[in-house]
């Protein structure tokens, strides 16, 4: 493997920002030099990438993506080959993903299956967390096996009765046995018994459009879910992790129990920063292209959960990445809007939608590097391997163009499914080179690296503190 010098770039950590030369030897960062230093001799580099006037970040983290996942009788149109493809066209290079426990089955099986799946195939490294959908003695047990393997991750379901959904019984044990075996749980907070009653109430009255699926779903529920996951974690004293949080309601009882001293993160995603229930009330069934759970949102909620970025109260942008066509899958769900897939595709522009948050003053670019890297690299035990420039650090690097402007489009992206939900956005800032454990994959506009290059990671515990 090459030794590698990325010189005359500004490296940008969560804690500041300082002119840098990042050397590499093989797959880690080896050393910081000051500008220029490295021509007396410090270190005889194969190759130098020049990152004058550029930006050196940490490789992307994105803990919510879900790859080749059966849902809804289909599924999710990236493979992890293509997906991971795409996330590391857009600066992203670990992904983690979810293994999901099939009801009556158990969670080594889901594991494995999983992992064959994904081992070989991906272009970045990748974890995966463990979705449990049936909390009984016998995968209760099988938690602390999982946690043997690098899954320290737990994900729950307060949606979607009958399927992935546990009562708050079954939540309370899982999160004392999560506390136990030092594994934290991520929750989809949204009152889903709540939801199916609107659900049907809806179809009754013959609103099958999709933006019917928004309406009955409404914030209040995610709110009240999240107020329930919150106690539940409180009285098993154990870590919990919101997922896709996108309604302030939800932030209100995040923020309450933080500044409170819970140990609750939470996570919001570039479709509830930029996109907005509007867009599922558009002629014709284009609205599917939108239909995600928790739905999008009326717009006034994106200014809280901006602030709530800036300010602390959420702690890590993922995307919950899982594309479905619209044709012939989101178009499945013409005349029903509950039977079409949930989720979006966005791997591809996370850190590039949030650096507006950046050029529009929102966050400042440590924030913006701690969002999308560093903080979610804590939270699932890969830090310090991942999410900071550092020596011993693995060699994931992005050097980030800052100026220039491009136009989001599915004629140009890179990730498996045929439409944009940000088609013909302007984005000020664009993902130049990416490396990952020191091989080059993306450099001037062209993929040059291997395909299947990527590792599974055995994730650490979380920390007791953050
Ligand atoms: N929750 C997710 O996290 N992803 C897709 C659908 C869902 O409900
Ligand atoms: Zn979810
Ligand atoms: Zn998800």
């Amino acid at each position: 493997m090459s030794r590698i010098l990325i010189s005359g770039g500004t490296v940008v950590a969560a804690t500041g920002s300082f002119p840098a030369d990042v050397a590499i030897d093989g797959e880690r960062i080896v050393s910081l030099f000051e500008p220029g230093s490295t021509l007396l001799g410090h270190f005889n580099a194969d190759r130098v990438i020049d990152a004058t006037g550029k930006l050196v970040v940490p490789g992307g983290v994105d803990v919510h993506t879900h790859m080749e996942m059966p849902s809804a009788g289909t599924v999710s149109a990236d493979t992890f080959e293509t997906g991971t493809l795409a996330a590391a066209w857009g600066g992203t290079t670990t992904i983690v993903d979810f293994a999901g426990q099939a009801r009556g089955s158990g969670l080594r099986q889901a594991w494995e299956a999983e992992m064959a799946k994904a081992e070989g195939r991906c272009v970045i490294d990748f974890g995966l967390h463990m979705i449990v959908s049936d909390v009984n003695d016998s995968s209760l047990a099988e938690m602390d096996g999982m946690v043997q393997e690098g899954v320290t991750s737990f994900k729950l379901f307060m949606a979607y009765p009958g399927v992935l959904y546990s009562d708050d019984g079954q939540i309370l044990r899982a999160m004392q046995k999560a506390a136990q075996c030092a594994a934290t749980i991520m929750m989809h907070a949204e009152n889903g018994i709540a939801i199916d009653v609107l659900v049907s109430q809806a179809l009754q009255r013959n609103e099958r459009d999709p933006k019917y699926h928004a309406s009955s779903r409404p914030s209040i529920l995610e709110g009240e879910a999240t107020h329930r996951a919150i106690v539940l974690a409180q009285v098993a004293g154990a870590p919990l992790y919101i997922v896709h949080l996108s309604a302030a309601e939800a932030l209100a009882e995040v923020v309450a129990a933080r500044d409170a001293g819970a140990l609750v993160h939470a996570e919001t995603c570039p479709q509830y920063l930029f996109l907005s229930a509007g867009s599922l009330d558009q002629p014709g069934f284009e609205g599917a292209k939108f239909v995600c759970s928790p739905p999008l949102r009326g717009s006034s909620h994106h200014e809280d959960l901006w602030r709530g970025l800036a300010g602390g109260d959420l702690s890590v942008v993922a995307t919950d990445h899982c594309p479905f066509c619209f044709k012939g899958q989101k178009e499945v769900g013409r005349g029903d809007f509950s039977r079409i897939p949930n989720g979006l595709p966005g791997v591809e522009h996370r850190m590039e939608l949030i650096y507006q948050g950046v050029v529009e003053g929102r966050i400042s670019q440590e924030r913006w590097v701690e969002l999308t890297s560093t903080a979610p690299a804590r939270l699932f035990g890969m830090y310090p391997a991942k999410g900071v420039i550092q020596p011993g650090a693995d060699a994931d690097l992005v050097v980030f163009d800052p100026t220039t402007v491009h136009t989001v489009s599915a004629a140009s992206h890179h990730m498996a499914v045929d439409y944009s939900c940000y088609e013909g956005l302007d984005l000020t800032g664009r993902v130049e080179t990416v490396l990952s454990r020191g091989r080059v994959l993306v450099e001037r506009g062209a993929f040059v690296g291997a395909l299947g290059g990527g590792r599974y990671l055995k994730r650490a515990a979380p920390p007791a503190h953050l």
